[in-house]
């Protein structure tokens, strides 16, 4: 029997807020959570759902340069959007909030110096990478390189997101700055550390004693192999102008690794519920008999199943987690889901598209959900889930059921009489329905449960379609009662059932059967539904999507394709070479003083430059883009040392230099500001 909890509190990873939502978020992590707290709340659990942006980290500084924006400005404008993506998806959090708020400053900066008072870090001068261009330390994603472990060559410096291992900057090779795209140097700098090894019989104890049973395969399995590997200390400071200050004198200037401060966000939004409601937050993570799971994508595993478990048992008055359900990836189309490349279904614009279908997408993301493998979401799938399962299933059978409803008994709920064999076994058969869908929702295994919870709704149409009322209503109207009766208690099951998966349309099915909320353990009741109860009018609960609408998001993602195609029209990079072979040219600013074109030839124009060092001729192969005396004035860039060469008798003394796109349309170098001519490119 397994144990019975006083309270549960529920996380869902914090999503960095530096762009919108898509699919495989919603996937991975936010739906099973989501499904996971609705049940518990259906089944009178005292339960907190908790979700937050994560609005620390390199991503976000990285975005707010690219944009030349401040980094409240992005985490402001995704933190919006994130929010209200969950909203529209019916995510339940019972508080959405996020890391640059005050509450969590504070938070993480007392969780920290805790620690620190009690000795709990180790301080350590290390040699970093740094970036002397840009005058950066190079933590985390500001330093990519190739991974050791499997040869990924973008990995970053505190993961590897092909493999999943977590990094420090001085394991990769071939390490370069993100920012500047130079090597790196390196250079002292002091920082915190928390020294895992000292933990790791505690860790091997909880998880690989504790766990094995209960925890998913390939979650175990990754925890198992890193604590074999041995664990080692592992920086929580960085310097950082982004973050929360690291509350300690001499680390002025740095901030708390954004994994160390990210999972204590779970607490200080519980904290921020605790002002909100007036409740108190302190037994939710304090009391042994608070069931703590966190809902998490593969790739954080490491943080959620090693760092922040120990970073709670060394604070000493926490819970640590009972279980970590984490997903692995939801692929797109046969192509892994990528923000940089667009690859993705984002959620807003789904909206945009499918209004009012957010169930639908609910239901393809959990009966495709990548529990124990990567999964691929098509648009083909979805259409096919939703036409033949959603609509055919569940749909046309509460609808059938609702509509002779109220042909035949004016939408009352018409007497049992006496039940026939059929009806006794399908009820029998439905009585087993709660506990098959809650046993799979128990252990985390979401398809499973929805396929259950499919399958009632196939007991149901099957036998409404075995009965064949229609036919008996002119011969045996008293059978007919019988049948619309079981198909109302089938359809009033599916009302609570599906609750969990599919809010939106258990609400609306609700609706339709005049019924309020009710609990799980109403469930299996075969007279939730009164004889003579009256019902409202049916309405559909789901509509057939048509080929067109498939194809136009199939297109949508083809045209993406043919975008990322174009960036890439570029020709591939060239050989290396060393600063000293570019020093070798010398490459100068002038002005074109005189310009004709070559007599008898297409392309070329013989000039007249001012180089700054003297006036010479250069003769260009540019007549096709530029007339003679369109460019007198022109400021360009000179090869001046290149060797003269005679073109049609002319000796040029010197080669301009042009930008040549991929359908070779020829421009011109030039200073986008006033220089003086003779001045150095380099
Ligand atoms: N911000 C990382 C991610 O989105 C992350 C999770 C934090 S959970 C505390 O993969
Ligand atoms: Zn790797």
């Amino acid at each position: 029997m397994a144990k019975k909890f006083d309270r549960y509190i529920i996380t869902s990873a914090l999503p960095y807020a530096n762009g919108p939502i898509h699919i495989g978020h919603l996937a991975g992590v936010y739906v099973p959570a989501d499904i996971y707290t609705r049940y518990l709340r259906m089944k009178g659990e005292d339960v907190l759902f908790i979700g937050g942006s994560d609005e620390h980290g390199v991503p976000i500084t990285i975005k707010a340069r690219q944009e030349g924006v401040s980094p409240q400005k992005i985490v402001d404008r995704y933190h919006r959007q994130i929010k209200k993506s969950f909203e529209d998806f019916g995510i339940s959090f019972d508080i959405y909030s996020r890391t640059s708020a005050s509450i969590h400053h504070q938070t993480a900066s007392e969780f920290f110096a805790k620690l620190y008072k009690e000795g709990k870090f180790i301080e350590k001068t290390t040699e970093q990478y740094y970036d002397e261009e840009t005058k950066h330390f190079l933590a985390d994603r500001y330093i990519t390189g190739t991974c050791p472990h499997c040869g990924y060559e973008k990995a970053y410096g505190d993961q590897c997101e092909n493999c999943g291992t977590s990094l420090s900057p001085l394991e990769l090779i071939n390490p370069k700055s993100a920012l500047s795209g130079n090597v790196p140097v390196l250079k002292e700098t002091k920082h915190w550390y928390l020294p895992l090894d000292q933990y790791e019989d505690w860790l091997k104890e909880w998880i690989l004693a504790g766990h094995k049973e209960d925890w998913k395969s390939n979650v175990y399995g990754q925890v198992k192999s890193w604590i074999d590997h041995g664990l080692k200390p592992r920086a929580v400071t960085r310097d950082l102008e982004w973050g929360v200050k690291v509350p300690i004198k001499e680390a002025e200037g740095k901030v708390l690794y954004v994994w160390f401060d990210a999972p204590i966000g779970y607490i200080s939004a519980t904290k921020e519920w605790g002002e909100k409601t007036g409740k108190n937050w302190e037994p939710y993570w304090k009391d042994k008999n608070t069931k703590l799971v966190h809902f998490i994508g593969k790739d954080n595993i490491v943080f959620h199943c090693i760092i922040f478990p120990v970073m709670l048992h060394a604070e000493g008055s926490y819970i640590v987690p009972e279980n970590v359900p984490a997903n692995e990836f939801l692929n797109l189309e046969n192509d892994k889901i990528s923000t940089s490349r667009n690859w993705a279904v984002w959620l807003h614009e789904y909206l945009e598209d499918f209004p009012g279908k957010q169930d639908v997408l609910r239901y393809v993301l959990t009966a495709n959900a990548p529990e124990t493998k990567d999964n691929d979401f098509t648009w083909k799938d979805f259409q096919a889930r939703n036409n033949n399962e959603l609509l055919a299933v569940f749909g046309n059978f509460v609808n059938r059921t609702l509509v002779l409803t109220q042909k035949y008994f004016n939408g009352k709920v018409p007497d049992t009489g006496e039940l026939d064999e059929e009806a006794i076994k399908v009820f029998e058969q439905l009585k087993k329905y709660p506990g098959k869908i809650a046993g799979s929702l128990d252990r985390y295994r979401f398809r499973e449960a929805l396929s259950e919870l499919m399958n009632l709704a196939r007991l149901g149409n099957k036998y409404l379609t075995d009965m064949e009322p229609w036919k008996l209503i002119k011969t045996d109207e008293e059978k007919v009662k019988t049948i619309l009766n079981v198909s109302l208690q089938i359809t009033a099951n599916l009302a609570i059932l599906s609750d969990p998966f599919l809010p939106f349309s258990a609400s609306k099915l609700r609706k339709m059967l005049n019924l309020p909320e009710m609990k799980w353990n109403e469930a299996g009741n075969t007279e939730l539904l009164k004889p003579g109860h009256r019902l409202n009018k049916p309405d559909y609960l789901f509509e057939k999507i048509e080929d067109k609408t498939i194809e136009a998001q199939i297109q949508k993602l083809m045209d993406t394709k043919k975008e990322n195609e174009k960036v890439t029209t570029a020709k591939p990079q060239k050989e290396e070479i060393t600063y000293e072979d570019f020093m070798k040219m010398d490459i100068r600013t002038g002005t074109i003083l005189e310009a004709e074109k070559v007599p008898k030839t297409d392309k070329l124009i013989k000039l007249k430059i001012d180089t700054g060092i003297d006036r010479r001729t250069v003769v260009s192969g540019i007549a096709n883009y530029y007339k003679p005396e369109d460019i007198i004035g022109t400021k360009v860039s000179v090869l001046v040392n290149l060797a003269p060469r005679k073109l049609r008798g002319i000796e040029s003394q010197g080669m301009i230099l042009m930008a040549e796109d991929a359908d070779g349309k020829l421009c011109f170098v030039s200073p986008t500001e006033e220089v003086s001519d003779g001045s150095e490119v380099k």
